[in-house]
């Protein structure tokens, strides 16, 4: 903005005692692709201004806007059906470009004009809007007259919450689903079982819910000689009924929640319940410590696959995502060689190690295909981690989850597989954040500032041919560590909007000096919602 429209506009902001006013930035996280500001004029929103709900947008998303601007600025702006000027008009239309998640907004002097590629192009365009409002109690917001054309650098922009480790609750499940509407993120990846707490209710197998969600105790830190002789977890699981109220409450913000039931190994809290389901079994406990279980599901038993079916099924029913995690991570295979029925299974099906690092390696392979056919069936694609391509058996219908490094990913590429970029180094979010650890909560190691993860990029050492493959990029708050929804926040934020960069903006228009600067904007935001974060940055 020039200084004439700057002393221009202080003309209005020295308005009468009472009107307070103050002025849009479009300059938000993550950028906008394209912002054209012409000169020195400006449209100014005031109480009179309408949203006006065009053909195809839903009720939710122009209630939404209403709210963000009653929210940051106490203007109460209404929904209406037409107006012919001081409106926000909203559309859906193909028309603009193909990216369905691109959008564009036109402010001239009638107003503002937001236009999505699809409803969810228009959400995001929403999101800009909103980010762009000054925060405070103001009368009137100015919007100087600009050209924005926005589209996302990748089609899959996520962030994973582990709930097992420690519980979340449904009221921060949402404020954690309502972070990434804020980031223009796509999807949710919820890591709802492992060893230490199962915590989905599943119908079939009660005793998931009532048993496999408690522990005796939990190790302090990563000193397993000591532990907290609490009980953890007792009740701490989502109900069907909850899950449906997430998965709604999701869609609502243009989020799609893939749902994790990680498998054949992190499985020792169903285990506790079912031992039958184990190669010995058991008896076995839930878990009261972290790192990798030898114990796992037993791959040879007819039952154990038929359980792992079933609970597939009704999650399947669950989420309407087209996207299932069925994980396939650190699973030792110590149990799989002494156990007759796993063996047996090798001999009945023929399996070979091939390029697998082992005959039992092979069979996890097995395993994981038996699944990922069997949701196939329901419509649905897997998703499991980079382990899957040791296994010899990943096909081109299944994605990989990259995270012990990009190599994963890069492998997939190669073999014509979609490839998700969370690369631990960079984008794991339970990792210390600065240099200086006396200074921060115990953190599983590693350091990832938020300089890091700016600075990624996906297509590191992706071949230009293979590009296409990386579908998109996330990252992962494990909770081993953390147990108040304040601390995950202050993991997460405002890490997530380095990340929100990578995932949206091209790698051209990043600049991290800029970033901060936006990012010091932001933060007003995550005042006004009551989001704690780190704030080492700016220290
Ligand atoms: C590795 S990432 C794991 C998790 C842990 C995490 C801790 C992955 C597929 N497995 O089970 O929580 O490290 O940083």
């Amino acid at each position: 903005m020039s200084i004439a429209s700057i002393l221009l506009f202080s003309a209005i902001a020295a308005a009468p005692a009472g009107e307070q006013a103050a002025m849009a930035d479009y300059n938000v996280i993550p950028l906008p692709r394209h912002i054209e500001v012409p000169g020195n004029d400006y449209f100014v929103l005031d109480g009179r201004t309408k949203i006006v709900r065009g053909e195809g947008v839903s009720e939710k998303d122009a209630d939404f806007l209403s709210e963000y601007i009653r929210q940051s600025t106490g203007i109460e702006c209404h929904v209406t059906g037409q107006a012919r000027k001081n409106a926000i008009w909203l559309s859906v239309s193909a028309s603009c470009g193909q990216n369905p998640d691109g959008y564009t907004v036109t402010v001239d002097k009638t107003g503002i004009h937001v236009s999505g590629n699809s409803s969810d192009g228009l959400f995001h365009g929403i999101q800009t809007i909103r980010k762009s409002l000054p925060v405070g109690e103001y009368d009137e917001v100015a919007f100087p007259y600009a050209e924005i054309m926005d589209e996302p650098r990748f089609r899959y922009r996520a962030m994973h919450l582990d709930v097992s480790r420690h519980f979340f609750d449904k009221d921060f499940v949402k404020k954690y689903i309502d972070l990434l509407a804020l980031h223009n993120m796509n999807f949710f990846h919820w890591h709802l079982t492992d060893d230490q707490g199962w915590r989905i209710e599943i119908r079939k197998y009660p005793l998931l819910a009532e048993k496999s969600c408690r522990r005796d105790y939990t190790v302090i830190r990563r000193d397993y000689d000591r532990n907290d002789g609490t009980p953890y977890g007792e009740g701490c699981y989502f109900t069907q009924e909850d899950i449906r109220e997430i998965v709604q409450y999701a869609l609502d913000r243009h989020i799609r929640i893939i749902p994790e039931i990680d498998m054949p190994g992190h499985m020792l809290a169903a285990l506790a319940a079912y031992p039958q389901f184990g190669c010995t079994g058991g008896p076995y406990k839930v878990w009261t410590r972290w790192g990798v279980s030898d114990q796992v599901l037993c791959a040879g038993k007819d039952e154990t696959v038929q359980f792992a079916k079933d609970v597939l099924s009704e999650v399947a029913d669950l989420f309407p995502c087209r996207y299932i995690h069925i994980g396939g991570d650190e699973c030792p295979k110590t149990e799989w060689k002494e156990c007759p029925d796993c063996q047996a299974r090798i001999v009945s099906e023929g399996i070979q190690q091939g390029s697998a690092e082992s005959v039992e390696d092979a069979l996890q392979g097995w395993f994981m295909k038996e699944m990922t056919d069997f949701l196939k069936t329901k419509g649905k694609t897997v998703i499991g981690w980079d382990e899957l391509l040791e296994s010899g058996a990943a096909g081109d219908d299944m994605t990989v989850m990259s995270w012990r490094g990009t190599e994963g990913g890069i492998a997939a590429a190669e073999h014509r597989m979609d490839a998700i970029m969370v690369p631990h180094s960079y984008l794991y979010f339970d990792y210390y954040q600065t240099d200086d650890r006396s200074q921060e909560p115990f953190a599983a190691g590693g350091k990832v500032t938020v300089e890091k993860v700016f600075n990624y990029d996906p297509y590191d050492g992706i071949p230009e041919k293979d590009r296409k493959y990386i579908i998109g990029v996330q990252a992962n708050l494990w909770t081993e560590f953390i147990a108040e929804p304040s601390h995950a926040e202050y993991m997460v934020i405002p890490r997530i909007d380095a990340l929100s960069e990578v995932q949206w903006s091209p790698l051209e228009s990043r600049q991290y000096a800029d970033f901060l600067k936006r990012l010091r904007r932001q933060l007003n935001l995550y005042d006004m919602l009551g989001y704690n974060y780190a704030r080492y940055v700016f220290e």
